[in-house]
């Protein structure tokens, strides 16, 4: 943390400007050993205008920020130059900061130095990483939450509560004879627990939400050949992605489409009609429709409602049957039909080819989806893999506890576990972490940030 870093923090090619930035104590001495004016004398968050010079050589024109430490992006001494876009500049500035006196930041290692001197906290450093990643309208939405710290001030509120149980139980250990502290009993303990309990409960149970709105969702359209799955396709998508034909088996590898409902990604596969067959390449494509069936969390279950429900829809059924389901009967412009075997699903009419019909089917996904309970909320859902596997970890806890409690385990026994939740809770926020964690956390950012 003692050395002066530097990276490029924008896409370098072809942009209006670039901007450079570095961090450290040194970071206005080595710009200053660059810049045709005197930047030692500026004063903080001013902006000068200038040459980067390479001896006498003009590099390029420049706008130098100088913002001092404390009240930077790191915390520490910031200068941040902004360069005329294109490669050339930017990499030429970069090459004479390194020889005179910077090193070239590590992904992420500026956030790591703000996480570092206590600017934010881990989950914030991490939202910020998913704000970058954000693909959707509702992820940048998620991502502002935790950005703007409403994650950490429900961590935090779960500390609160855990700690004065310790303090507590510290006191009528140490000190027995203070008369007007609480003697915390089982039943005080359990009292307390069962809130933080139900709330813990509340983040790892919404969280499904949170890997909805970063991953988004899987739906797989299934049926025997024919039935009008990829024109289905095609229609949600709005364009002619997938070949369509009156030929069965026009469909062989599976097809890939996204469009986004209530702000949220949903990933669309069309995939190749199920039916025995001896065509090899045929047989490859249905094998990867019914492995494709164990990874989408809700199938789309065509019909052609012009034909009879044969053999090959009742192959399918049997593949999908565990599943999420909606039956979709196409077709329905030439025909009419329900399905006896298939009444226990939920299941839409439509016609691929009528555009009213498709506006339905969506309103319908939303539906199943509960689209709308997920964003009618207010966004503040735990989606990190790290903070949902180690608030289950918490919640594990607490079950240890609850049954401590009720085999009557001595309170200074029990509140070994009330101290590893309380562990497990600061692992969250970053205020317990050890150094091999910050490297795998802050290397998934990009360079320069
Ligand atoms: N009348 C009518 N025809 C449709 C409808 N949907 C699809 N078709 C026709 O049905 C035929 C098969 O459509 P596809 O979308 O290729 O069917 P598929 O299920 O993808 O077929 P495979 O890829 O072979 O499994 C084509 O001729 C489509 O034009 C519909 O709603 N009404
Ligand atoms: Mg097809």
């Amino acid at each position: 943390m003692d050395d002066t870093i530097c990276a490029i923090g924008t896409l370098v090619g072809e942009s209006s400007i670039n901007v450079i930035r570095i961090s450290g104590s040194e970071s206005i001495n080595i710009v200053n050993k660059l810049f045709n004016r005197d930047l030692t004398n500026k004063d903080t968050n001013t902006i000068t205008y200038g040459f980067i010079m390479d001896k006498n050589e003009k590099i390029d024109e420049v706008l130098v920020s100088i913002m001092k430490s404390p009240k930077t992006f790191t915390g520490e001494d910031i200068v941040e130059i902004n360069t005329h876009g294109g490669k050339m500049a930017a990499n030429k500035i970069m090459e004479l900061l390194l020889t005179n006196g910077a090193r070239l930041a590590e992904p992420g290692e500026f956030i790591k130095r703000r996480f570092l001197n206590g600017k934010i906290d881990l989950i914030q450093a991490e939202s910020i990483n998913d704000m970058i990643e954000s693909r959707t309208e509702a992820a940048r939405k998620m991502s502002m939450k935790g950005i703007n710290q409403e994650l950490s001030k429900k961590i935090n509120d779960l500390k609160d509560n855990v700690l004065p149980i310790i303090a507590n139980i510290e006191v009528n250990i140490d000190y027995p004879e203070y008369e007007d502290a609480v003697i915390v009993t089982r039943e005080i303990i359990k009292e307390k627990m069962s809130y933080i309990q139900d709330k813990i409960k509340e983040l790892v149970d919404t969280s499904e939400n949170g890997l909805i709105i970063k991953n988004g969702i899987n739906i797989c359209i299934v049926g025997k050949p024919n039935v009008g799955k990829s024109s289905i396709l095609n229609s949600l998508l709005g364009e002619d992605k997938a070949i369509v034909t009156d030929i069965k088996g026009t469909t062989r590898d599976i097809v890939e489409g996204e469009i986004t409902l209530n702000g949220i990604l949903i990933n669309i596969y069309d995939t190749a009609g199920i039916r025995e067959t001896n065509e090899l390449v045929e047989s490859i494509g249905i094998e990867k429709s019914i492995k494709k069936i164990e990874e989408s969390n809700l199938i789309l279950f065509v019909i052609d409602s012009s034909s009879e429900f044969e053999e090959e829809d009742k192959k399918v059924l049997e593949e999908i049957k565990d599943k999420k389901v909606l039956v979709v009967y196409n077709k329905t412009d030439l025909a009419k039909t329900k399905i006896k075997e298939l009444d226990k699903f939920e299941s839409i009419e439509i016609s691929s080819k009528e555009e009213d019909k498709i506006d339905l089917l969506k309103k319908k996904l939303i539906e199943v989806l509960h689209l709308d309970d997920i964003t009618n909320s207010d966004f503040t859902y735990i989606s990190n893999a790290r903070q949902i596997a180690l608030l289950k970890k918490c919640l594990e806890i607490t079950y240890k506890i609850d049954e401590e409690i009720k085999n009557e385990i001595p309170v200074d026994l029990i509140e070994i576990n009330i101290k590893d939740l309380w562990e497990t809770l600061g692992e969250i926020t970053g205020s317990v972490y050890k150094d091999e964690l910050l490297d795998e956390i802050f290397s998934k950012f990009c360079l320069g940030k």
